[in-house]
């Protein structure tokens, strides 16, 4: 059997020859990449490692090709291993989430989502307009016709989780197209528990009746019941858009089944593929049958042309998980993620909903005297990598916060297991314990500066470089 390693290790190391044949300092910035991912503790939720294969994958000449137009019908010629990467990698979504239809398309998260709204509104909006004009093609529509499809169109109401509860910029918060582009309404969690209230959400979706209810976070770090989140729906004839980009991963993996499983309830799910999922960055949509062809027209309707280096990968890391360790891995990163909220528990800090059942923790940073801004930043000199993140009601805003979001699946990955989780609970609990608030040039209070006591941030790079030895990244890859 061929030395994987011996290979991931020779290639990698050609390559940066190759490239620094031509620009050195990008050879030298890929090569420090490596070196700092190695070397911090990175506990953004949303990032992870993928592996060799899918990295290896994307360097290739498909980045060259253009393939508007969908598998089998593009705008361009000389497709024909386009078509086998892109029906490769909707073969492999659908077997692994059990989806009708899969669109591998989408470049990133917002992306898929932006093929999801217009998709929907296609199918929902312009298809029964078209139909009762008695026409079947736009091109035939005289200009005031037009002018009324366009009204109809933009005149469509969406209601998604609100951005400080955890929801995504993307799921109608109003400085966001998804915002603009329809009314918005959105729904909060428990003031006291911080838990999603379906019966809240039903009661707003009564009133408001939206064409979308979109449910999905990704900061929430709770499980949601998407039966009920489409009984919610159905009863408001709203269409269910789950925007599963933070947990995919835990779906995939079979963490989440039955009434969290969103594939079975929602008509339309979107996600990226590069966070709990493990693949490259990228997003793709799975969809009913209902909703397939106007998904299809996602490119060039809101999409430029595909990556086709990106789909190939994005088949890779798919058929990566559909082995049976990547559920062992998933409900590690499950495990892991409680292990964190004990850890943070026990030493008395606060966590939005007092705990976790998916991969991620929101830390109410007030209780240390910071701003999620400080505390981002003296994480970060300690070698900690995380990102500020609103809690519900935050009096901070969405720039400095209150709190900060910790994930578990990139240092899953690597290998962390219970212990080293509540070691990284306890190095975070004293790097805030040991911080201070600054002040302004004024001599007020500020919600950016800070002081992280001497000597704390190699006391704690320290510590972390002991765990992070014993679980290297990419360990069998040596670059010459
Ligand atoms: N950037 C992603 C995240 O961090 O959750 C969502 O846009």
């Amino acid at each position: 059997m061929a030395d994987i390693d011996a290979l991931t290790s020779s290639a990698y190391s050609q390559a940066l020859e190759v490239i620094a044949s031509v620009e050195p300092r990008i050879a030298d910035a890929t090569r420090k990449e490596l070196a700092d991912q190695r070397g911090s503790l990175k506990l953004i939720a949303s990032e992870n490692y993928a592996s060799p294969a899918v990295l290896l994958t994307m360097g290739t000449w498909f980045s060259d090709k253009y393939a508007e137009g969908t598998v089998g019908h593009r705008f361009y010629a000389g497709c024909q291993n386009v078509d086998t990467v892109e029906a490769l990698a909707a073969e492999h979504a659908r077997e692994l989430f059990g989806a009708e239809y899969a669109y591998a398309q989408p470049h990133s998260g917002i992306d898929a989502n932006l093929v999801a709204f217009w998709s929907i509104l296609a199918h929902r909006v312009e298809g029964p307009w078209l139909e009762k004009a008695g026409s079947k093609n736009i091109n035939e529509l005289t200009d005031a016709d037009w002018e009324s499809l366009r009204h109809e169109l933009g005149n469509q109401r969406l209601l998604g989780m609100s951005l400080d509860a955890g929801g995504h910029l993307t799921h109608g918060f109003r400085p966001n197209i998804s915002g603009k582009m329809f009314h918005q309404q959105q729904y909060g969690t428990d003031p006291e528990t911080g838990l999603l209230d379906y019966d809240a959400v039903a009661a707003k979706a009564r009133e408001f009746k939206p064409l979308i209810l979109v449910a999905g976070y990704s900061a929430y770090p709770r499980r949601v019941n998407f039966a009920k989140m489409r009984e919610i729906a159905d009863e408001v004839g709203a269409t269910l858009m789950v925007d599963m980009a933070h947990f995919a991963g835990l779906v995939a993996g079979k963490v989440f089944t039955g009434d969290e499983d969103p594939v079975p309830h929602a008509h339309v799910v979107t996600t990226t593929t590069h966070k709990s999922l493990r693949g490259p960055r990228g997003g793709m949509v799975l969809a009913t049958e209902e909703y397939a062809s106007s998904v299809d027209r996602g490119c060039p309707m809101v999409l430029g042309g595909p990556l086709s280096h990106v789909m190939a990968a994005k088949a890779v890391a798919l058929a990566e998980a559909r082995q049976p360790s990547f559920q062992a891995y998933a409900q590690k990163v499950a495990d892991n993620a409680k292990s964190l909220a004990e850890g943070f528990l026990k030493r008395d800090a606060r966590l939005v909903t007092g705990g976790t059942d998916n991969h991620l923790v929101l830390l109410d940073v007030s209780g240390f005297g910071l701003t999620g801004r400080q505390a981002e930043s003296a994480l970060l000199d300690a070698g900690v990598v995380t990102n500020r993140n609103s809690i519900p009601s935050d009096p901070n805003g969405a720039w400095y916060t209150s709190g900060i979001r910790l994930g578990t699946p990139a240092l899953t990955t690597r290998g962390f297991g219970h212990d080293e989780f509540d070691q990284v609970a306890e190095l975070i609990v004293h790097v805030l314990q040991n911080t201070q608030p600054g002040t302004t040039k004024a001599g007020g209070p500020s919600k950016a500066s800070y002081a992280l006591g001497d000597g704390i941030a190699d006391k704690v790079k320290d510590a972390s470089a002991e765990m992070l030895d014993k679980h290297p990244l990419y360990p069998g890859l040596v670059l010459s």
